[in-house]
């Protein structure tokens, strides 16, 4: 009979993860270009729409802009060594369309390529695997002055971008999403207006949705051709796990309404054939879909892809209207920002409700229960592998007389959100990886530089990192494989 020394077979007790995550899982941190880059006109860069936007008086808090940010350009170097201590294995960021094409027309600036090869060599010779995102939100103001993503046009100098940053790119990066959470895309950039480029038109909202779904197809189809065979493409949706405040029929009819305008609207023609008939329905009285998806459209938008991406930061609870509740104190109550114009066509009555009140400092809620929920229903509607390439929390970090940061409430977030992946993986969900966001402090769009989402802190005057006490933790986790 073989002996075990109790000693090392208790320790190995001790050590094994209560809670494990497949092998190969990916362990990550997200961020986007506009959001930490800084550098804003080197390089060749010209502005984005969120350049344009920053510098209007009144959009951003504080006045805020992405001109230096985290100065990402610059110290990505540093960025990538604290990525490796912390024992990451794989790093989402996002490409700068502006740096990378910056009239969004034309040959690709060597330069601006030249910095996201020499960032993906950095990853690659430290062990992390990158992953890219197209677009985050950062369009080149050169194409919003000649209409933006309500032009058809747009989206097919989007599939040009995205064949120029594959060729130039392609050989170091295994995974690439199209878009960023186009529901904001559109419907904050050209619904509520609390985004880039903030214009207010529900008609050019639900135009940016179609353009923004086809850009996604016909990229994907311009990345086939000239990725390997290997490159896993994807897309990121905000899909909004959905509540109805009561049982009652019309509170599930709101559901239906912010689910075709929120969710349907990208998944019915990415995966499902075509845009929901509710959904057409609903905003007849604005676009006519008729003209505005043409022939072949949906089947474009169709084109098969390898993996789902979901950006999961709390639940949606939503009701009929209720007497008590004025129209504008709903659309302050989505949690997406305050504005006089809503941005759900066709639905503006709905009113939103918090799901509870243990809040982030964005006040969004916290319930880790809906991320296990998202990921099974995507898994059975779907069918795909999954990823989580966005969750994290604001809250109101300070950097202690220690000199160290100490957020407990991000490490509980994270910590009850990575045990909600681990339950729906349990329960039969794929999902292959987890990033958290965000890596850094940055710039939080609109709020500026007034939230704090990173697991590293950033003085904003002399760009000190620090990581905090969540990324410390992290760091355990990935090196335990899972949670203890
Ligand atoms: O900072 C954003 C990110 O750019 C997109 N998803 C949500 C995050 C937090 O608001």
């Amino acid at each position: 009979m073989t002996m075990t020394d109790p000693t090392t077979a208790a320790h190995a007790a001790a050590a094994a993860p209560r809670v494990a995550f497949p092998p190969g899982f990916a362990w990550g941190a997200a961020t986007a270009a506009y959001q930490i880059e800084g550098a804003a006109a080197e390089d060749g860069r010209t502005p984005s729409i969120w350049d344009v936007f920053a510098r209007t008086p009144g959009k951003v808090l504080n006045g805020d802009t992405g001109d230096v940010a985290v100065d990402h350009y610059h110290r990505f170097r540093e960025d990538v060594r604290l990525m490796a201590d912390l024992g990451l294995t794989s790093y989402r960021f996002s490409l700068s369309w502006p740096r990378i094409q910056p009239t969004g027309r034309g040959p690709a600036v060597e330069r601006g390529l030249d910095f996201y090869r020499a960032l993906t060599d950095t990853l690659l010779e430290h062990g992390i695997s990158p992953v890219a995102t197209l677009y985050h939100w950062d369009l080149p103001q050169d194409l919003e002055e000649a209409g933006g993503w309500p032009v058809r046009e747009t989206a097919h100098r989007f599939a040009e971008y995205a064949a120029l940053a594959a060729s130039a790119l392609g050989d170091r990066i295994p995974v690439w999403t199209t878009l960023n959470e186009p529901w904001c895309s559109a419907f904050l950039g050209y619904g509520s207006g609390v985004h880039a480029p903030g214009r207010t038109s529900p008609a050019d909202a639900l135009k940016a949705a179609h353009h923004l779904n086809l850009g996604h197809g016909l990229a994907v189809g311009a990345l086939r051709e000239i990725l390997p065979a290997s490159a896993q493409l994807s897309v990121s949706l905000n899909l909004h796990l959905l509540r109805p405040l009561t049982d009652t029929p019309e509170d599930h009819e709101a559901v239906r309404r912010i689910d075709a305008v929120g969710n349907r609207v990208w998944t019915g023609p990415m995966f499902k054939g075509g845009y929901p008939e509710d959904l057409k329905a609903d905003t007849a009285h604005l676009v006519d879909w008729d003209d505005l998806v043409r022939p072949g459209d949906e089947a474009e938008i169709g084109r098969p892809i390898d993996l789902l991406c979901l950006n999961y930061y709390n639940p949606t609870v939503v009701s009929a209207p209720r007497a008590e509740l004025a129209t504008a104190d709903a659309a302050r109550n989505d949690g997406h920002g305050a504005s006089d114009h809503s941005p759900w066509p066709g639905s503006e009555e709905i009113v939103f409700h918090l799901a509870n009140d243990d809040l982030t400092a964005m006040g969004w809620p916290i319930d880790a229960g809906g991320l296990t929920d998202s990921l099974l229903g995507m898994q059975r509607d779907f069918g795909l592998p999954l990823m989580v390439t966005e969750n994290g929390a604001a809250f109101e970090d300070v950097v202690g007389p220690d000199g160290e940061v100490h957020d407990p409430e991000r490490l509980r977030y994270v910590r009850l959100h990575l045990e909600a992946v681990a339950e729906a993986i349990a329960a039969g969900a794929d999902v292959r990886g987890y990033y958290l966001w965000s890596f850094l402090d940055n710039f939080e769009w609109a709020y500026g530089y007034s939230k704090r989402f990173g697991i590293v802190h950033v003085d904003y005057t002399t760009q000190r990192r620090t990581p905090k006490s969540s990324a410390t933790w992290y760091s355990e986790v990935i090196r335990r494989g899972g949670l203890d």
